[in-house]
């Protein structure tokens, strides 16, 4: 069962998520529309300080941005936002609610990513045969953009995924221009970036390099 967002998921490298305090000031609509124009095919919604009713007005926004590009939209913890966005999919944590709770909420047409931290939470997430379209994989480096976040998995976690688990995933987590190759050459074909893309000076610029630098050597 293939949901239609993952089509640009198993297809692009870089996965390009918000974050309206490290985008200089441009916001978050304004940056998402930078990110694509720079190419970037799959976008994550991620505000953790706004109200819903910005977040609404912000979302029905990136929607329209998005389907006209034909960007995949993922929108971070919010299911409500998501559905009443048409957002081509919802992101998901450990600690939200139980993802075959969400797939009930969502319906079999929107892509569902958790992010995982471990070994064991990697194979519960393909434990749930189907629920979960993908996996994120990390945070592979330290990172300040998320709080509470846990410490860096390293290069270890990614591995075993690599080698073990057959979900799709995405690495994330402190990846930069610098260190993005040896993201790629522990096997990861798809990489998410925050403060690294959303806070260039030269958004278009950074996305050409780290899309260079994630295909080839
Ligand atoms: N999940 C794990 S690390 C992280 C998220 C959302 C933040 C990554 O941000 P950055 O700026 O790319 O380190
Ligand atoms: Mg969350």
């Amino acid at each position: 069962m293939k949901r239609p967002g993952m089509t640009n998921f198993l297809q692009t490298a870089i996965y390009g998520i918000t974050a309206d305090e490290y985008s200089l000031g441009r916001g978050n609509v304004e940056t998402v529309r930078l990110l694509i124009a720079a190419g970037i095919r799959v976008i994550q919604y991620r505000e953790k300080r706004k109200s819903a009713r910005q977040m609404y007005e912000e979302c029905m926004a990136i929607r329209s941005m998005t389907r006209e590009a034909g960007a995949t939209f993922i929108v971070n913890d919010h299911i409500d936002l998501a559905i009443l966005a048409a957002a081509d999919g919802v992101h998901i944590g450990q600690d939200d609610l139980p993802p075959e709770k969400v797939r009930d909420l969502i319906g079999n047409d929107m892509v569902l990513g958790l992010s995982t931290h471990s070994i064991i939470q990697a194979r519960s997430a393909e434990a749930l045969g189907g629920i979960i379209d993908y996996i994120g994989v990390g945070p592979i480096f330290a990172t300040q953009t998320k709080q509470d976040v846990c410490d860096p998995v390293g290069f270890e976690y990614l591995d075993y995924v690599v080698k073990d688990i057959s979900l799709p995933f995405v690495a994330i987590g402190g990846i930069k221009e610098h260190n993005i190759v040896s993201v790629r050459e522990h096997g990861a074909r798809m990489a998410a970036l925050v403060s690294e893309l959303v806070g260039a000076v030269d958004v278009a610029g950074k996305a050409r390099s780290l899309k260079q630098l994630m295909v080839k050597a």
